[in-house]
């Protein structure tokens, strides 16, 4: 049992104490690195008077020496629990002096300050902060922090901190030091530091007022040359933020460091981003396009941080979403701006709809602003950053663009400095629209995807069209009973040619305000039937029902002028048949697919050239996740059984048509990063996927020339998936071993290299997933690793995973319980597959509640794992 209690957001209550200033010096040490640290505190006038001082420290902190107002602290002037160190009487206003000693070498948590691959590095959002130092480790403490770095000068050569450089200088025992001095106040999870041999790449921004910024993307010798779309992405965000929210960068410089050893993507420390390497290297040799898209796009969201996060940041960690929802929501925005804005859409919202609303539907649904948790990092979920975001388009859809931006003005400038909550921001955008948010914010407390019931009725007599929407949202572990959303819901209407209806204001799509459980609206002047196109741009973030025939789906996806509408009539067409088939395959029944599909797909490939990167999208079927995540049951091996016949009959049926399409998109000058070649090759990269289906040695020829001539990743991978994923076994090994061969070096490829083999839908995946482990790529220690291999094989191979036996769950449980006392918020994560046990058949149910129960009977279980498996059960 964990002793970790749940903490509520009912129970907040202000800092006793605030902390004016930080100065923090570090003698780094593989294994006894010591931290002196010297606070400014006085009483919070805002908060109810005590004479105790707790501060927040993590076990593994070892207390050196404790000083208040100069004079040493006698032990019973204090106590040290497990995670705090409480001063049992403090004066008004006081100097206090704490010396740590931590131990970075054995922080396998990643946590805190620890060692990847030799450098020094820390991470401190949520808790990390406690690792080090005793403070009050909470987002509502904000301090001037001054950072003293002293580590060997010829093993450490780069020592970075938080905000300018101030002071260098050398010891006579071959260290050095620099100190770093922060002026933006900020709380504790926002310090960072960096120590290692690095090597950085320079550039310089001028911002809106003419200030100039250095900007430096730091990483080891060897990635140098894969630093520069990471720069382009910078100065490009950089002036986004200037030019759509007319924000400006604040310090004098701007640094990038690239670690291996990452818990999670990135990390927007001020002035100081520490970075995934896979985040933030790229090179067209080594990383695929959309590893470039991941790059620009993370690299955008740290910087958006620096106003969305940092300048203005959260008052406690319930209010995650205030930074993450509105700040993926600005990224999101940015990458349609520099890309395809519909393919951007397609992207995002299918993250949403498969596995946000599988979440939404599980027994860890929270709102995005949740109520009460055990472990925090348990709640950097899709919830809090995609439905978030999608809650901040919401915002944005119902005030408008204009009304939004003086929304994020006034509220950029009235909590500047501050640490404040998801209503204050919801205040901002009331306050300029004048509008009644009061049931929009309903959106943050009630968790559930809601669903939306369309009817309609077309009189033509009075030309009159109506229509009907019910609202729903299904009970969650935190709700029974919710009530009405306040969302926005646009719609167009067809006429028979195709063409859009034009409705109000002389506009071709309305925006409908739904507030009521059920509402009916009314178009007038509609002279001929129309067809709706409901919830275009996915307005917002629910499950729509109408009764569309497939001919009016075929329709939309010809016609609607909404791409991301067009593109979604698409899906629900293949869906539908999808869940034919299964019901066939089930009943043991013949599959084959209709004239009528085979049709619509030949003309999309017809059109294709067009339009290469929507047809890519058009040309996907609906993915094995978004299938099972509208599932009434999950049916693993039905659902891979059936999109596979599926593909194999479009192949077949439509070979000359992709054969076509592959040859005229051919690269055939060379690899460039635009647009235009990315959706070049993700068309004709899908096209060979379709071919390579079929099993004929003509197309396998086709692959192997492409693998062995690409002069970029992008088309190398996917040739090597193609092959690796299809009956040519000695081909596919063959592949695999000149893969690595060529890339061993290349930590990043090899990852891609496991994620190809942990994907492989074919028999016997978990043996060799198991052998995976011993061979010599792998590192147990690295969460990449551990993520390419073991998650891969887990979330994206559901063949091999469900085995009926049992085998995948028992492995994963195997492995989750090894893992936490290693790396929590790893294991805790991993954990993900096993807590969707309801939504399978009884015996499946049977396989993986006992494997949840065993990790639960181990006891002296993390936080972290405690919360996500006791929930689970419950
Ligand atoms: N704030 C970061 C995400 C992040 C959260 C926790 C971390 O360590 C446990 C690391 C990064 C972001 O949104 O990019
Ligand atoms: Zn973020």
């Amino acid at each position: 049992m964990s002793a970790k209690p749940t903490i509520y957001l009912k129970d907040y209550t202000p800092p006793s104490f605030l902390i004016d200033t930080i100065s923090l010096r570090f003698e780094l040490d593989e294994t006894a690195t010591r931290v002196k640290s010297q606070l400014q505190v006085r009483r919070n006038p805002q908060a109810a008077v005590t004479r105790q001082l707790q501060l927040h420290g993590h076990e593994s902190v070892e207390l050196c020496e404790i000083k208040l107002n100069g004079a040493h602290l006698a032990a019973d002037a204090y106590q040290r629990e497990a995670e705090f160190l409480t001063l049992l009487d403090v004066p008004e206003s006081f100097e206090l002096e704490i010396e740590t000693c931590i131990n970075p070498e054995a922080n396998t948590a990643l946590e805190g300050l620890y060692l990847s691959d030799g450098m020094y590095c820390t991470q401190c959002e949520a808790e990390g902060f406690r690792r080090i130092t005793f403070y009050p480790d909470r987002p509502d403490v904000m301090s001037v922090f001054t950072t003293t770095l002293v580590a060997d000068a010829s093993r450490f050569p780069v020592l970075l901190g938080n905000g300018n450089p101030v002071q260098r200088g050398e010891l006579d025992d071959g260290r050095h030091w620099v100190t770093w001095v922060d002026p933006f106040p900020k709380p504790a999870y926002l310090f960072a530091l960096v120590a290692g041999d690095l090597q950085c790449l320079e550039d310089q921004f001028t911002t809106c007022s003419g200030r100039q910024v250095t900007l430096q993307i730091y990483a080891e010798a060897k990635d140098l040359e894969k630093l520069d779309h990471a720069m382009t992405a910078l100065k490009n965000a950089m002036r986004w933020d200037e030019e759509v929210y007319g924000r400006e960068y604040d310090l004098d410089i701007y640094m990038i460091v690239a670690v291996d050893f990452f818990n999670m993507g990135a990390m927007e420390n001020k002035g100081l981003n520490i970075f995934n390497t896979a985040c933030v290297l790229a090179h067209p040799r080594t990383t695929t396009d959309a590893g470039f898209q991941r790059v620009e796009s993370v690299v955008a969201h740290e910087y958006f941080h620096n106003w969305s996060g940092n300048r203005v940041t959260c008052r406690d960690w319930f209010q995650l979403s205030l930074k993450e929802g509105f700040t993926v929501f600005r990224d999101q925005c940015f990458s349609a701006d520099m890309h395809s804005a519909v393919v951007q859409r397609v992207d995002e919202v299918g993250i949403l709809r498969t596995a946000q609303f599988a979440e939404d539907a599980g027994p860890m649904a929270h709102p995005v602003r949740p109520a009460s948790f055990i472990e925090i990092s348990n709640f950097y979920t899709l919830t809090v950053y995609e439905k978030g975001a999608a809650v901040v388009r919401m915002l944005h859809t119902l005030l408008g663009a204009d009304v939004f931006r003086k929304g994020a003005d006034l509220y950029f400038e009235r909590h500047d400095g501050q640490a404040v909550t998801t209503d204050d921001f919801v205040q901002a955008m009331a306050d300029v629209s004048g509008r009644d948010l009061t049931q929009f914010k309903r959106w943050y407390s009630q968790a559930g995807t809601p669903r939306l019931k369309v009817s309609d009725h077309y009189d033509a007599a009075s030309q009159r069209y109506q229509l009907n929407v019910q609202q729903s949202c299904p009970a969650t572990p935190e709700a029974q009973q919710k009530l009405p959303f306040h969302l926005p819901l646009s719609v167009g209407l067809l006429r028979a040619d195709g063409s859009s209806f034009v409705l109000k204001d002389g506009k071709t799509t309305q925006l409908l305000e739904l507030t009521e459980a059920e509402q009916t609206f009314v178009f007038d002047s509609i002279d001929e039937a129309p067809l709706p196109s409901l919830l275009r741009d996915f307005s917002a973030p629910v499950k729509l029902v109408y009764g569309y025939t497939d001919e009016q789906l075929a329709f939309l996806l010809s016609h609607d002028e909404d791409g991301f509408n067009r593109w979604d009539a698409g899906q629900q067409l293949s869906l539908r048949l999808v869940n034919r088939l299964i019901a066939d395959y089930q009943q043991g029944k013949p599959l084959s697919l209709p004239d009528t599909f085979v049709a619509t797909w030949q003309s999309v490939l017809q059109q294709a050239p067009q339009d290469p990167a929507m047809a890519a999208l058009l040309l996907t079927l609906p993915s094995e996740a978004y299938i099972s995540e509208t599932a009434e049951q999950i049916d693993p091996l039905a659902i891979h059984h059936v999109r596979h016949f599926m593909r194999c009959a479009l192949a077949e049926q439509l070979e000359s048509s992709w054969l076509e399409l592959c040859r005229q998109h051919d690269s055939q000058s060379g690899y460039t990063a635009s647009a235009a070649d990315m959706a070049r090759r993700s068309l004709r990269n899908l096209c060979l996927s379709y071919l390579m289906v079929l099993e004929s040695p003509a197309h396998l020829a086709l692959a192997q020339q492409q693998f062995e001539t690409a002069d970029n990743m992008t088309d190398q991978f996917a040739a090597l998936i193609s092959v690796a994923h299809s009956g040519f076994r000695d081909s596919a090994d063959e592949l695999l071993a000149e893969f690595l061969s060529q890339w061993q070096h290349e930590s990043l490829v090899m990852n891609q290299w496991l994620m190809v083999q942990a994907t492989d839908p074919r028999e016997g995946g978990l043996a060799r997933v198991q052998q995976l482990l011993e061979h010599p790529v792998y590192d147990a220690r690295n969460p990449n690793k551990i993520r390419s291999l073991i998650g891969a094989f887990c979330q994206q191979n559901a063949v091999n995973f469900h085995a009926q036996d049992g085998s995948g769950y028992r492995f994963l449980a195997d492995h989750i319980l090894q893992l936490d006392a290693q790396n929590p918020q790893i294991a805790a994560r991993l954990l993900t597959p096993l807590t969707r046990w309801r939504r399978y058949a009884a015996d499946r149910q049977a396989l993986m509640q006992a494997q949840l129960q065993r990790i639960m009977d181990k006891g002296q279980l993390s936080g972290d794992v405690y919360e996500v498996v006791s929930k689970s059960l419950c």
